[in-house]
């Protein structure tokens, strides 16, 4: 009785649950020590998409794919028939667009937030770029990153640049149209190390507020001081109806970019049981995107990709299975050790079993990695790409 339950609770969870892919999760990515070259690695947004295609075939439920304006479409609008026919290819289609701010020589003391207003207004044209790159793709999401921020106290007036970033992110929310939304992502340090522009939940939320009703917060698990109750910040945006979206991944220490659910898969879970408690008490669907956000320097970029996917349909089935009901009397009873056992009995539940059942009753492999091992595809792309990648050396300093 209980396992059927519990299993129909968990095909509801899945039927309705997606993940998006970050495009630049499939390329060589490193950090500042260096860049490890995986042969197989993506070197173009072709494979990109390809790569991508395999983490869809075989998971199900990753059918968009997050693309990055100068890394994806470094012709800019003139690139969008060309992805529009990837994506076609793939069996994917072009999910939220990223604009780079934060690579161009002129950002060196910021974009929105320059005191050079011929800056500003480059900065703010290309994301204009990006606004129509999106409506030709039939992206809903543009998703808004700022390195913007200073190394040192008094260099910069964070006053002034707070007033430049709230008129760019106006000016950004008038250009868009349809069903599309501007999602403002938060960040605390790195690359800056004095004062980030946009720095916390609380910032990225009076931005959002003032640029109009469709830009939304974006909250990137690994953008948080270590002590940071991250689920309480979902729980607020959830209730004030401002939460657009997730950038997931895990990290030990700062934004380390790690997989999902390798270091503290209980957090992932407590922001799953917020998002799916709020849809309980308000008979509401959450429009929420869910996006990985990863950097997989060592790790098999697809392998990395495929298990990220799994333990989010994890991690998000076991969330489902919080008897709600018990929950909430437990809460208003302040009965604090059923309450919290509600949680744990969940989170503590082995859903493989029901999500292979799952994968199995929607034509997919019960076991997605195992299905991507016996396909051949890494060693075919590993022959293609090895070449190119040996060619792509490079250092630091
Ligand atoms: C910044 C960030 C942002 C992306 C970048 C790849 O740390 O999380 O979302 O643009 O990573
Ligand atoms: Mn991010």
């Amino acid at each position: 009785m209980i396992a059927n339950r519990q299993s129909d609770t968990i095909v509801d969870a899945l039927n309705g649950f997606h993940i998006e892919l970050p495009s630049w999760g499939f390329a060589n990515t490193g950090t500042r020590f260096g860049k490890f070259n995986q042969p197989a690695a993506a070197t173009c947004t072709e494979e990109k998409f390809r790569d991508a295609g395999q983490v869809h075939r075989w998971t199900g439920v990753c059918p968009t794919i997050a693309l990055h304006v100068l890394w994806d479409l470094p012709k800019g609008a003139a690139d969008v028939l060309a992805v529009q026919a990837l994506a076609a290819e793939h069996g994917l289609r072009a999910g939220s667009i990223n604009p780079n701010l934060f690579q161009d020589q002129r950002y060196k003391y910021g974009s929105f937030g320059n005191p050079d207003p011929e800056i500003r207004k480059a900065a703010v044209d290309h994301v204009l770029g990006s606004v129509e790159i999106a409506k030709g793709l039939g992206s809903r999401d543009l998703s808004l990153w700022f390195a913007d921020g200073s190394n040192y106290p008094g260099t910069q007036n964070m006053r002034h640049r707070r007033r430049w970033f709230e008129e760019g992110l106006k000016n950004i929310h008038r250009q868009l149209s349809g069903d599309q939304r501007m999602l403002v992502e938060y960040k605390p340090f790195e690359p800056a190390f004095y004062h980030t522009d946009i720095a916390d939940w609380g910032m990225a939320l009076l931005f959002a507020k003032a640029a109009g009703p469709r830009a939304k917060v974006l909250v990137d698990t690994g953008h948080h001081y270590q002590a940071q109750n991250i689920e309480q910040i979902v729980a607020w945006l959830l209730d004030l109806d401002m939460l657009g979206g997730f950038h997931f991944n895990d990290r030990r220490y700062a934004d380390d970019d790690l997989t999902m659910g390798s270091i503290d898969p209980y957090q992932a879970f407590r922001i799953f049981h917020e998002i799916l408690h709020f849809e309980w008490e308000t008979g509401k669907r959450a429009d929420i995107a869910f996006t990985i956000d990863q950097s997989h320097n060592l790790k098999g970029k697809i392998e990395a990709m495929i298990q990220t996917v799994t333990t989010a349909m994890e991690l998000y089935a076991k969330a489902a299975l919080v008897d709600r009901k018990k929950l909430a009397a437990c809460q208003n009873a302040c009965a604090l050790v059923d309450a919290e056992e509600c949680l744990k009995d969940a989170f503590s539940t082995d859903v493989r079993p029901m999500i292979r059942e799952w994968a199995q009753s929607k034509g997919l492999p019960a076991d997605p990695m195992e299905a991507f091992r016996q396909s051949g595809y890494l060693e075919r792309i590993t022959a293609e790409r090895s070449a190119k990648n040996r060619a792509s050396v490079s250092s630091y300093a």
